[in-house]
């Protein structure tokens, strides 16, 4: 099919009968003129798809629990609700390189053991009880862990628990899907035996040691679980000594402790604190990034417009769109986004 000037009102040129007999000509040959779509191709700046949006936690959670009653665990495989950014209904996306969604598991119920390519995190929103296995190591979710299942790894999750146990999920499917790279396999038993101890991952990688003499993994963390209550102090101990970046407030960025880089090659997290009061200078950069409420409550303005957020309320920022955060009381959000695999291909940017 050849391109019609009115799809592309920008174009310079006429396409007059002739033009157009031998676009419809060469489209034949599959060829196409570059000439007509160029200047949607290479934009002089990010032209996104992704809109800014705030799921609210309240109303997840009542739908969440819905689909508790009209699915179970296993029939879904994973009982998720993907979290679909309205720019792209129907790409199970949140930003294009990024899916994200909240799963729900109910007292008594397993989540089978299976592994896949995509790489997931989990940031851990309600309820207590529930575990997730990952890689032989099996942890319990509290709220505010952040939990990586890196590429290949195998996991699966139980809530022998009392309390539905609901956390978000964040993957890098549209990317492994992008490379049209994806392998998934299930394996035969339910549950994976569980080989570590929880806390394993953390105590042996990221307390200041190294299991000597083991090679070093470094394009992902070995640590499953960064937990909340081993990261919240730190973020008070920036807050005390004034460590706060006046656009990102005070913030950890979730490391490899073997090299200090990123936790996964193609996902990057952060926590920060907002202290009481904070007005944020404003910020943009390439990666289109998630945020989760953990703690308290504000705003955040993004490209003029103001989105209010509470406790486990999710939100998207979309690439290159300015956003200022503000925290009416003191605040701690956590974001994840695409930064890294931006970084190694040498394309991230950020200004504000
Ligand atoms: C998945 O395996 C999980 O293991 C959660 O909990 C969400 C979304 C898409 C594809 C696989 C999980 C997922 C997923």
């Amino acid at each position: 099919m050849a391109v019609a000037t009115a799809a592309n009102p920008d174009a310079k040129h006429n396409v007059t009968g002739a033009r157009q007999a031998y676009y419809d000509k060469i489209a034949k040959d599959s060829l196409a003129p570059l000439w007509e779509v160029l200047k949607g191709l290479v934009t002089p700046e990010p032209k996104s798809t992704v809109q800014p949006k705030v799921w609210k936690f309240d109303r997840i959670k009542q739908l969440m629990m819905e689909a508790g009653e009209v699915i179970t665990a296993e029939e879904a495989e994973r009982r998720v609700l993907v979290l679909e950014n309205p720019g792209m209904p129907g790409k199970s996306r949140v930003t294009n390189s990024l899916f994200a969604g909240i799963q729900l598991i109910l007292p008594g119920e397993i989540a089978d053991v299976h592994r896949h390519v995509a790489s997931a995190i989990r940031f851990v929103l309600d309820g207590d009880g529930a575990y997730t296995a990952v890689e032989g190591e099996k942890t319990m979710m509290a709220h505010g862990d952040f939990i990586i299942t890196a590429n290949w790894a195998p996991h699966d999750h139980g809530n022998p628990g009392k309390q539905p146990v609901m956390w978000l999920d964040v993957l890098d499917m549209p990317t492994i899907n992008h490379f049209e790279a994806s392998f998934a396999e299930h394996f035969d038993e339910k549950m994976q035996k569980a080989n570590f101890e929880d806390g394993d991952s953390f105590e042996r990688y990221a307390t200041g040691v190294l299991p000597d003499g083991m090679p070093a993994v470094t394009n992902r963390s070995p640590v499953i679980n960064y937990p909340y209550s081993k990261m919240r102090p730190i973020l008070e101990r920036l807050k005390k000594t004034g460590d706060i970046d006046k656009r990102h407030g005070a913030r950890v960025r979730y490391a490899n402790p073997i090299n200090g880089g990123p936790v996964l090659p193609t996902m990057g997290a952060n926590l920060a604190l907002f202290p009481k009061g904070f007005n944020g200078e404003p910020y943009r950069s390439t990666d289109g990034t998630v945020f989760v409420c953990a703690e308290g409550k504000g705003r955040t303005t993004i490209d003029g417009k103001d989105y209010e957020w509470g406790v486990n309320d999710v939100f998207v920022v979309p690439p290159w769109k300015r956003y200022q955060h503000h925290a009416a009381e003191e605040a701690v959000l956590f974001s994840i986004s695409d930064k890294p695999a931006q970084q190694a291909l040498g394309i991230w940017r950020e200004g504000n």
